[in-house]
Order: C-alpha cells, then structure tokens, then sequence
C-alpha cells in the first residue's frame, strides 16, 4: 500500500513545516511583533478539527479493547534508545497464533489478540486493581471493520488519550499526540482495508517536569483511552470548520474552512434555523469563507435564564455540517461582568472530570455529564461552573450550553511548570488552541483560564502573559482569567490578605483561591473580620474556597475539622467574609464532589479521596450543599443576602 508511506511522509512534512514555522516566529517574538503573534496562534491550529463531528456520520471504537502492559516501553525503544525489537512491537499487524502454531525460528513477547480487555473511554486506575497506581506505557487493541457508506475520506477522531499517545492502524505509524484532555485527529482514508482493520494505541501516562500538568497534582492521573474514539467519514471535500459567534456590534460573524480537493473557490451556504438570517460565501484560496450576517431583531441571546440554541447550517453542494449554536455577548465593564449587556453575578461550583460513584473512571457519558451538571442547575441554583484544572470532554461544554451554565474552562498549568522552557510554552499553547477550536462555537464558555496557583516570579509571569496574548490573539470576545494566590498579612490586628500579584494586568477578571479557615492557622469566627485587599478596577472571582467533610461524620458543635457541620460552618463564615468585597462578581467553591486525589490518605476520613466536595463521590449531599444551594437561591431571586438568615 504506497499510500501508507506517503501519508506518513506527510504527515512529517507537516510537522517539519510547522517546527520551523514555529521557530521562526519564536524569533520574532522576541521582538514583539503583533502580527508575529497572530501567526503563532495559527500555526497551532490542528491539522484538522472536524467541527461537530458528533452531527456526522460516524463509527464508534468504544466498547472492550484489549490491552498489554509495558512498563519499561518495550514496545516504543530497546535499550540505548535503539528502535524497539520486533518481537516486542505490539503494534505489529500480525496474527501471533499462527506464527506461533508454524513453530519458526521467530517467536513473539506480546499478543495483542489475546490480551486481557478494558471498557474504551475509561481510565486503567479504575478498571485493574494492579494498574490503580500504574504510570507509564499500556498498548490497547480494537479490531473493527469499517461502516463507511459513503466514497469519501476517512478521519480517526480521539476525544482525549493521557497523556501521550502514539497511535497505529494495520500496524503502520499514524502519529502520535502529547496532551491528556484535547482532542485530536489523523486522516486515515488511505490506510483502512475492506474488513477487519486493527487499530494499536500506545498510551504513556507518564508526567515529568516538562508535561502539563507536571507529575504533582492534587487529582488522580487517570491513564487511558479516556474519551471516545471514532472513525468519522466526510466526503472528499468536506467543511472542516465552521463557526459562527454574535461579535458585540451585533453581526453573526465567523468563518467556514473546506477540506479537499474543491475546497477553494467552492459556495457555502449559511442558514440559521428560525431565523430570517443566511448568506452565500465563497471560499478563497486558502479553503475559508468569512461569513457575516446582521443579527435579525428576532434572535433569541443565549442565557443560562433561556439556553436558546439554534440549528446552524453550512452547506455546500458535496456536503452539509451542522451545529447548535447559542449566541451572546459577554465582556467585562469596570468592574462588572455583563452577559448581553447586563450585570451577571456568577453563582458557580468546582468540578473534577470524574464521575459519581465509588469507582468513577472518567468515564463522561452524555448521562454522567447531565447529572452532574444537573445539580449545579436545578440542586445548587447555579448558573455557572468552574470546569477544572483541564478541559474537560466535549460533552460537558455541550451539556452546559444546552442546560444554560456559564463555563470557565482552563488548562493544566498548574501549581508549576518548566516556566523558562520554549518547548513548555509550546504545548500550554498548543493544549489553548486545541480547546479554542473545539469549543469555540459554545456560547457556555466565557472565561479562559491560563492557570492556577502558579508562584509569582519573573519567569513564571512570562509565561502567562504569552499564555493570555495567545488566546487573546485566537479569541479577542472571550474573557482570561487565572486562578491566583493570595499572600497574608496583618492590619490594625485584624488579618488581611492580599492579591500581590503582577499578572493581574493581563486578566480580564481576576480569581483567587481561599483557604483560610482550612489550611492556615485561622479560625472559623475569625473569617469575616478578614480583610481582602485586592484591585477594585476589575471584577473578582472566588474560583475556589473549601473544607474536608467527609459524609455521614458529624460534630453537632461543628467544631471538628472533617465534620459535615463544620465544613457548613467554614461556608456560613467565608460567604460572609467575601461577600463584603465591593467587586466580588462571583464564585466557583470547591468542589462539587469528592474526588480521588493520590495525596489524601487520612485512613479515616480519606483513604484517596480529597473531602472536600458538597457531596459524597456518590453524590450524597453534606450539609454545606444546602448552605451554598440557600445562597445562591436567594442570590437568585434577587433578594438581599444575609449570611446569618442562611440555615
Ligand atoms: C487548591 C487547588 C486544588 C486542590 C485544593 C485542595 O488550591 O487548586 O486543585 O484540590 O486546593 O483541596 O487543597
């Protein structure tokens, strides 16, 4: 098959391209070139992003993979870095049994056809007790026949490996991906065979200094095939891309990409269904089409009062893309949040990709994602949620636009990176690319997070500001925020805290984290007499303050760390210290439940888990759940707050 070679060779060339393209502009940067910049942004765009595939005709690889262990990378090098021994490659398109049954001189260290299996998505931590705790390299094999029933391309779309993946069909290299919650996709048209085809990931969750997030985290790894995968089928030349946003004059603007040999000078039609609202573009050389239409009086803005999706089409005379698209405006004025035009008050929760359970894999069905999300809307009153330390798997921004939550989305620059390192930045700014093209067209998401709890320094600070140009050069609508530390100190004898932070320039809205009451060595009645020393000028949000509870343990006096009562208590007293900030726009507490965090190993009161969810991991709410859910409700209505009048 000749076709194999030469995609591969492609796929190289692409890469070298893109690696001196990257190189170059790295020099520009430096001297601070916008349009450098710009240039940049785009050369992180994937190679492909099949815009609302879950709209096409596609074939689901979920269901049982099987799998090999290879803890010392047999598979990938042998020793010294020298190219793997074939009798170890577990991606070899071979049937060992019948190798095995011809008694030749060759014999094989691995069958994939006989491997234990494994549910696709899930992580491994969940699924073997021996892998709980493994890090590093597991093969997976699915054997599939293809469905295909149209003459066109075909696409294998991974929603998310982690951390790194190297993948293979029919035992020939497709490419390989480094980032555990992005998605990402590599043609295959020309390696699937009529019949059975076998598919080999070589799945390497292994964190170092130079991945992100490095190697500590306050979360579990969770390694695997944790999203779905599918083989997607489009006709020879078929849109790419499509999106389409309310810009704050008032236009529904956005732009159209084809693919293939009739993607230039091609007509798209855009219709929006409902609407008095089309238009009829054609695309330049470059495959793409600006759209802009005037926004009809009629249309309906996206809310989290009123999810109004719309059905948007894109056609052109070979194919036709849909997506459901909510539109809005949001931006920052003063020190106000305004979701079209008028002030917002973020009423939101922390939540973990991890779902309810005793044994969750994150495993985000359209289900796991609709109760969860279900009860920040309909339980908490929320209207808003913190989708942290990473992005989370489409269905969660697609289950936020259609219940009507705000969404802050963030990458897993947290706590450290290799803040000096080009090729670092890099990949924090491939993981910004990767989730701004996924979820570009979800009026949920609002805010961008560059990063959480990073110490200030001058490096680190770089850093972020190149993070913030980024996605601000992709993305100048949304808004960029980062989760910041706080210092303490004292004033007049009172306790204050403060935000001393340069990074502050570059937000948008700025975010902190609060413990005190939890860590540190205040005491519970101490919180409202805290003073918050913070800039005025912008809006602020808690983007996380918590207490371990762990479910069914109590202290009626509420004095007991652990107990349900006083993790209600540390609620009762934070609200009631931070509500006194003048530019408090809203809050994201955390969490919504507990999550299994390798850190927590209290043998009573954790064994795993990080306590400090508002319910169990299998969703039974503690008492602070009602204290926050009471808040919010009379925030809600509208009605003024008092903390004391919260049960
Ligand atoms: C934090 C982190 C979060 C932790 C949390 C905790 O500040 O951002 O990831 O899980 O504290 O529980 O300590």
């Amino acid at each position: 098959m000749p076709i194999m070679a030469s995609h591969i060779g492609e796929e190289n060339m692409k890469t070298l391209a893109k690696r001196a393209l990257i190189a170059s502009i790295f020099l520009c940067m430096t001297s601070g070139s916008v349009a450098a910049e710009e240039e940049a942004s785009d050369s992180l765009r994937p190679n492909y992003l099949l815009t609302a595939s879950i709209n096409r005709e596609r074939q689901s690889l979920s269901g049982a993979w099987t799998y090999s262990k290879d803890l010392y990378r047999t598979g990938l090098t042998d020793i010294d870095g020298r190219p793997a021994k074939p009798r170890l490659q577990r991606y070899r398109d071979i049937d060992v049994q019948s190798i095995e049954a011809a008694s030749g001189i060759d014999f094989l260290e691995f069958d994939m056809d006989r491997g234990p299996t494994m549910m696709v998505p899930g992580a491994w931590n969940a699924a073997v007790p021996e892998l709980r705790y493994y890090n590093g390299l597991v093969w997976f094999q699915k054997k599939f026949t293809p469905t295909r029933t149209t003459d066109g391309r075909a696409f294998l779309e991974f929603g998310a490996v982690n951390y790194r993946a190297h993948v293979y069909l029919n035992g020939e290299e497709v490419g390989t991906h480094e980032g555990g919650f992005t998605p990402f996709v590599f043609e295959v048209t020309d390696l699937l065979r009529e019949g059975e085809n076998r598919l080999v990931v070589g799945v390497d969750s292994a964190h170092d200094d130079q991945t992100i997030p490095t190697p500590i985290t306050d979360w579990d790894n969770y390694g695997g095939i944790t999203r779905p995968v599918h083989i997607v089928y489009t006709p020879r030349t078929f849109v790419d891309d499509a999106t389409l946003r309310l810009t704050p004059d008032g236009l529904l603007t956005g732009s159209v990409t084809l693919d293939g040999p009739e993607a230039n000078g091609t007509g798209v039609h855009v219709a929006i269904e409902g609407l008095d609202a089309e238009a009829d573009v054609t695309t330049g050389s470059d495959g793409q089409a600006m759209v802009s239409i005037p926004a009809p009086d009629e249309l309906q803005r996206w809310s989290p009062d009123a999810p109004k999706l719309y059905d948007v089409r894109f056609s052109t005379v070979d194919d036709q893309l849909e997506d459901q698209i909510g539109f809005r405006n949001i931006e920052v004025s003063g020190s106000d949040i305004l979701l079209n035009s008028k002030p917002i008050f973020l009423r939101g929760i922390a939540l973990h990709e991890e779902e309810f359970g005793t044994n969750p894999a994150r495993r985000i069905t359209p289900q796991a994602a609709r109760s969860l999300l279900g009860e920040v809307k309909n339980e908490l009153h929320g209207n808003y949620v913190r989708l942290s330390h990473y992005p989370h798997a489409r269905v969660m921004t697609r289950m936020a636009d259609e219940l009507g939550l705000l969404v802050w989305s963030e990458i897993p620059v947290y706590w450290t990176a290799d803040w000096d390192n080009p090729e670092v930045l890099e990949k924090a700014k491939r993981m910004q690319s990767e989730t701004y093209f996924r979820d570009r067209n979800r009026a949920s998401v609002i805010l961008w997070s560059i990063g959480n709890e990073t110490p200030v320094s001058e490096d680190r600070t770089a850093f972020h500001t190149a993070l913030a140009e980024h996605i601000k050069a992709l993305d100048a609508d949304r808004l960029v925020s980062a989760a910041l530390l706080v210092e303490g100190d004292e004033k007049n004898g009172h306790p204050l805290i403060r935000i001393n932070d340069p990074l502050v320039d570059e937000l948008d809205v700025m975010a902190v984290n609060s413990y005190a009451g939890w860590y540190g060595s205040n005491t519970l009645d101490e919180l409202p007499s805290i003073e918050w020393d913070v800039p005025e000028d912008k809006p602020l949000l808690f983007s996380e303050f918590g207490a371990g509870a762990l479910a069914g343990f109590h202290d009626p006096e509420g004095k007991q760390k652990w107990s349900e009562e006083f993790q209600a208590e540390f609620y009762r007293q934070t609200l009631s210290m931070i509500e006194k900030i003048p530019n408090l726009r809203g809050m994201s507490p955390w969490i919504l439940k507990d999550f299994r965090s390798p850190r927590r190993e209290h043998p009573v009161f954790q064994n795993g888990w990080n306590r400090k969810g508002l319910m169990s991991e299998t969703g039974v709410p503690k008492i602070a759940f009602g204290v926050l859910a009471d808040y919010y409700w009379k925030k809600m209505q509208s009605e003024p707050v008092s903390i004391e009048s919260v049960e």
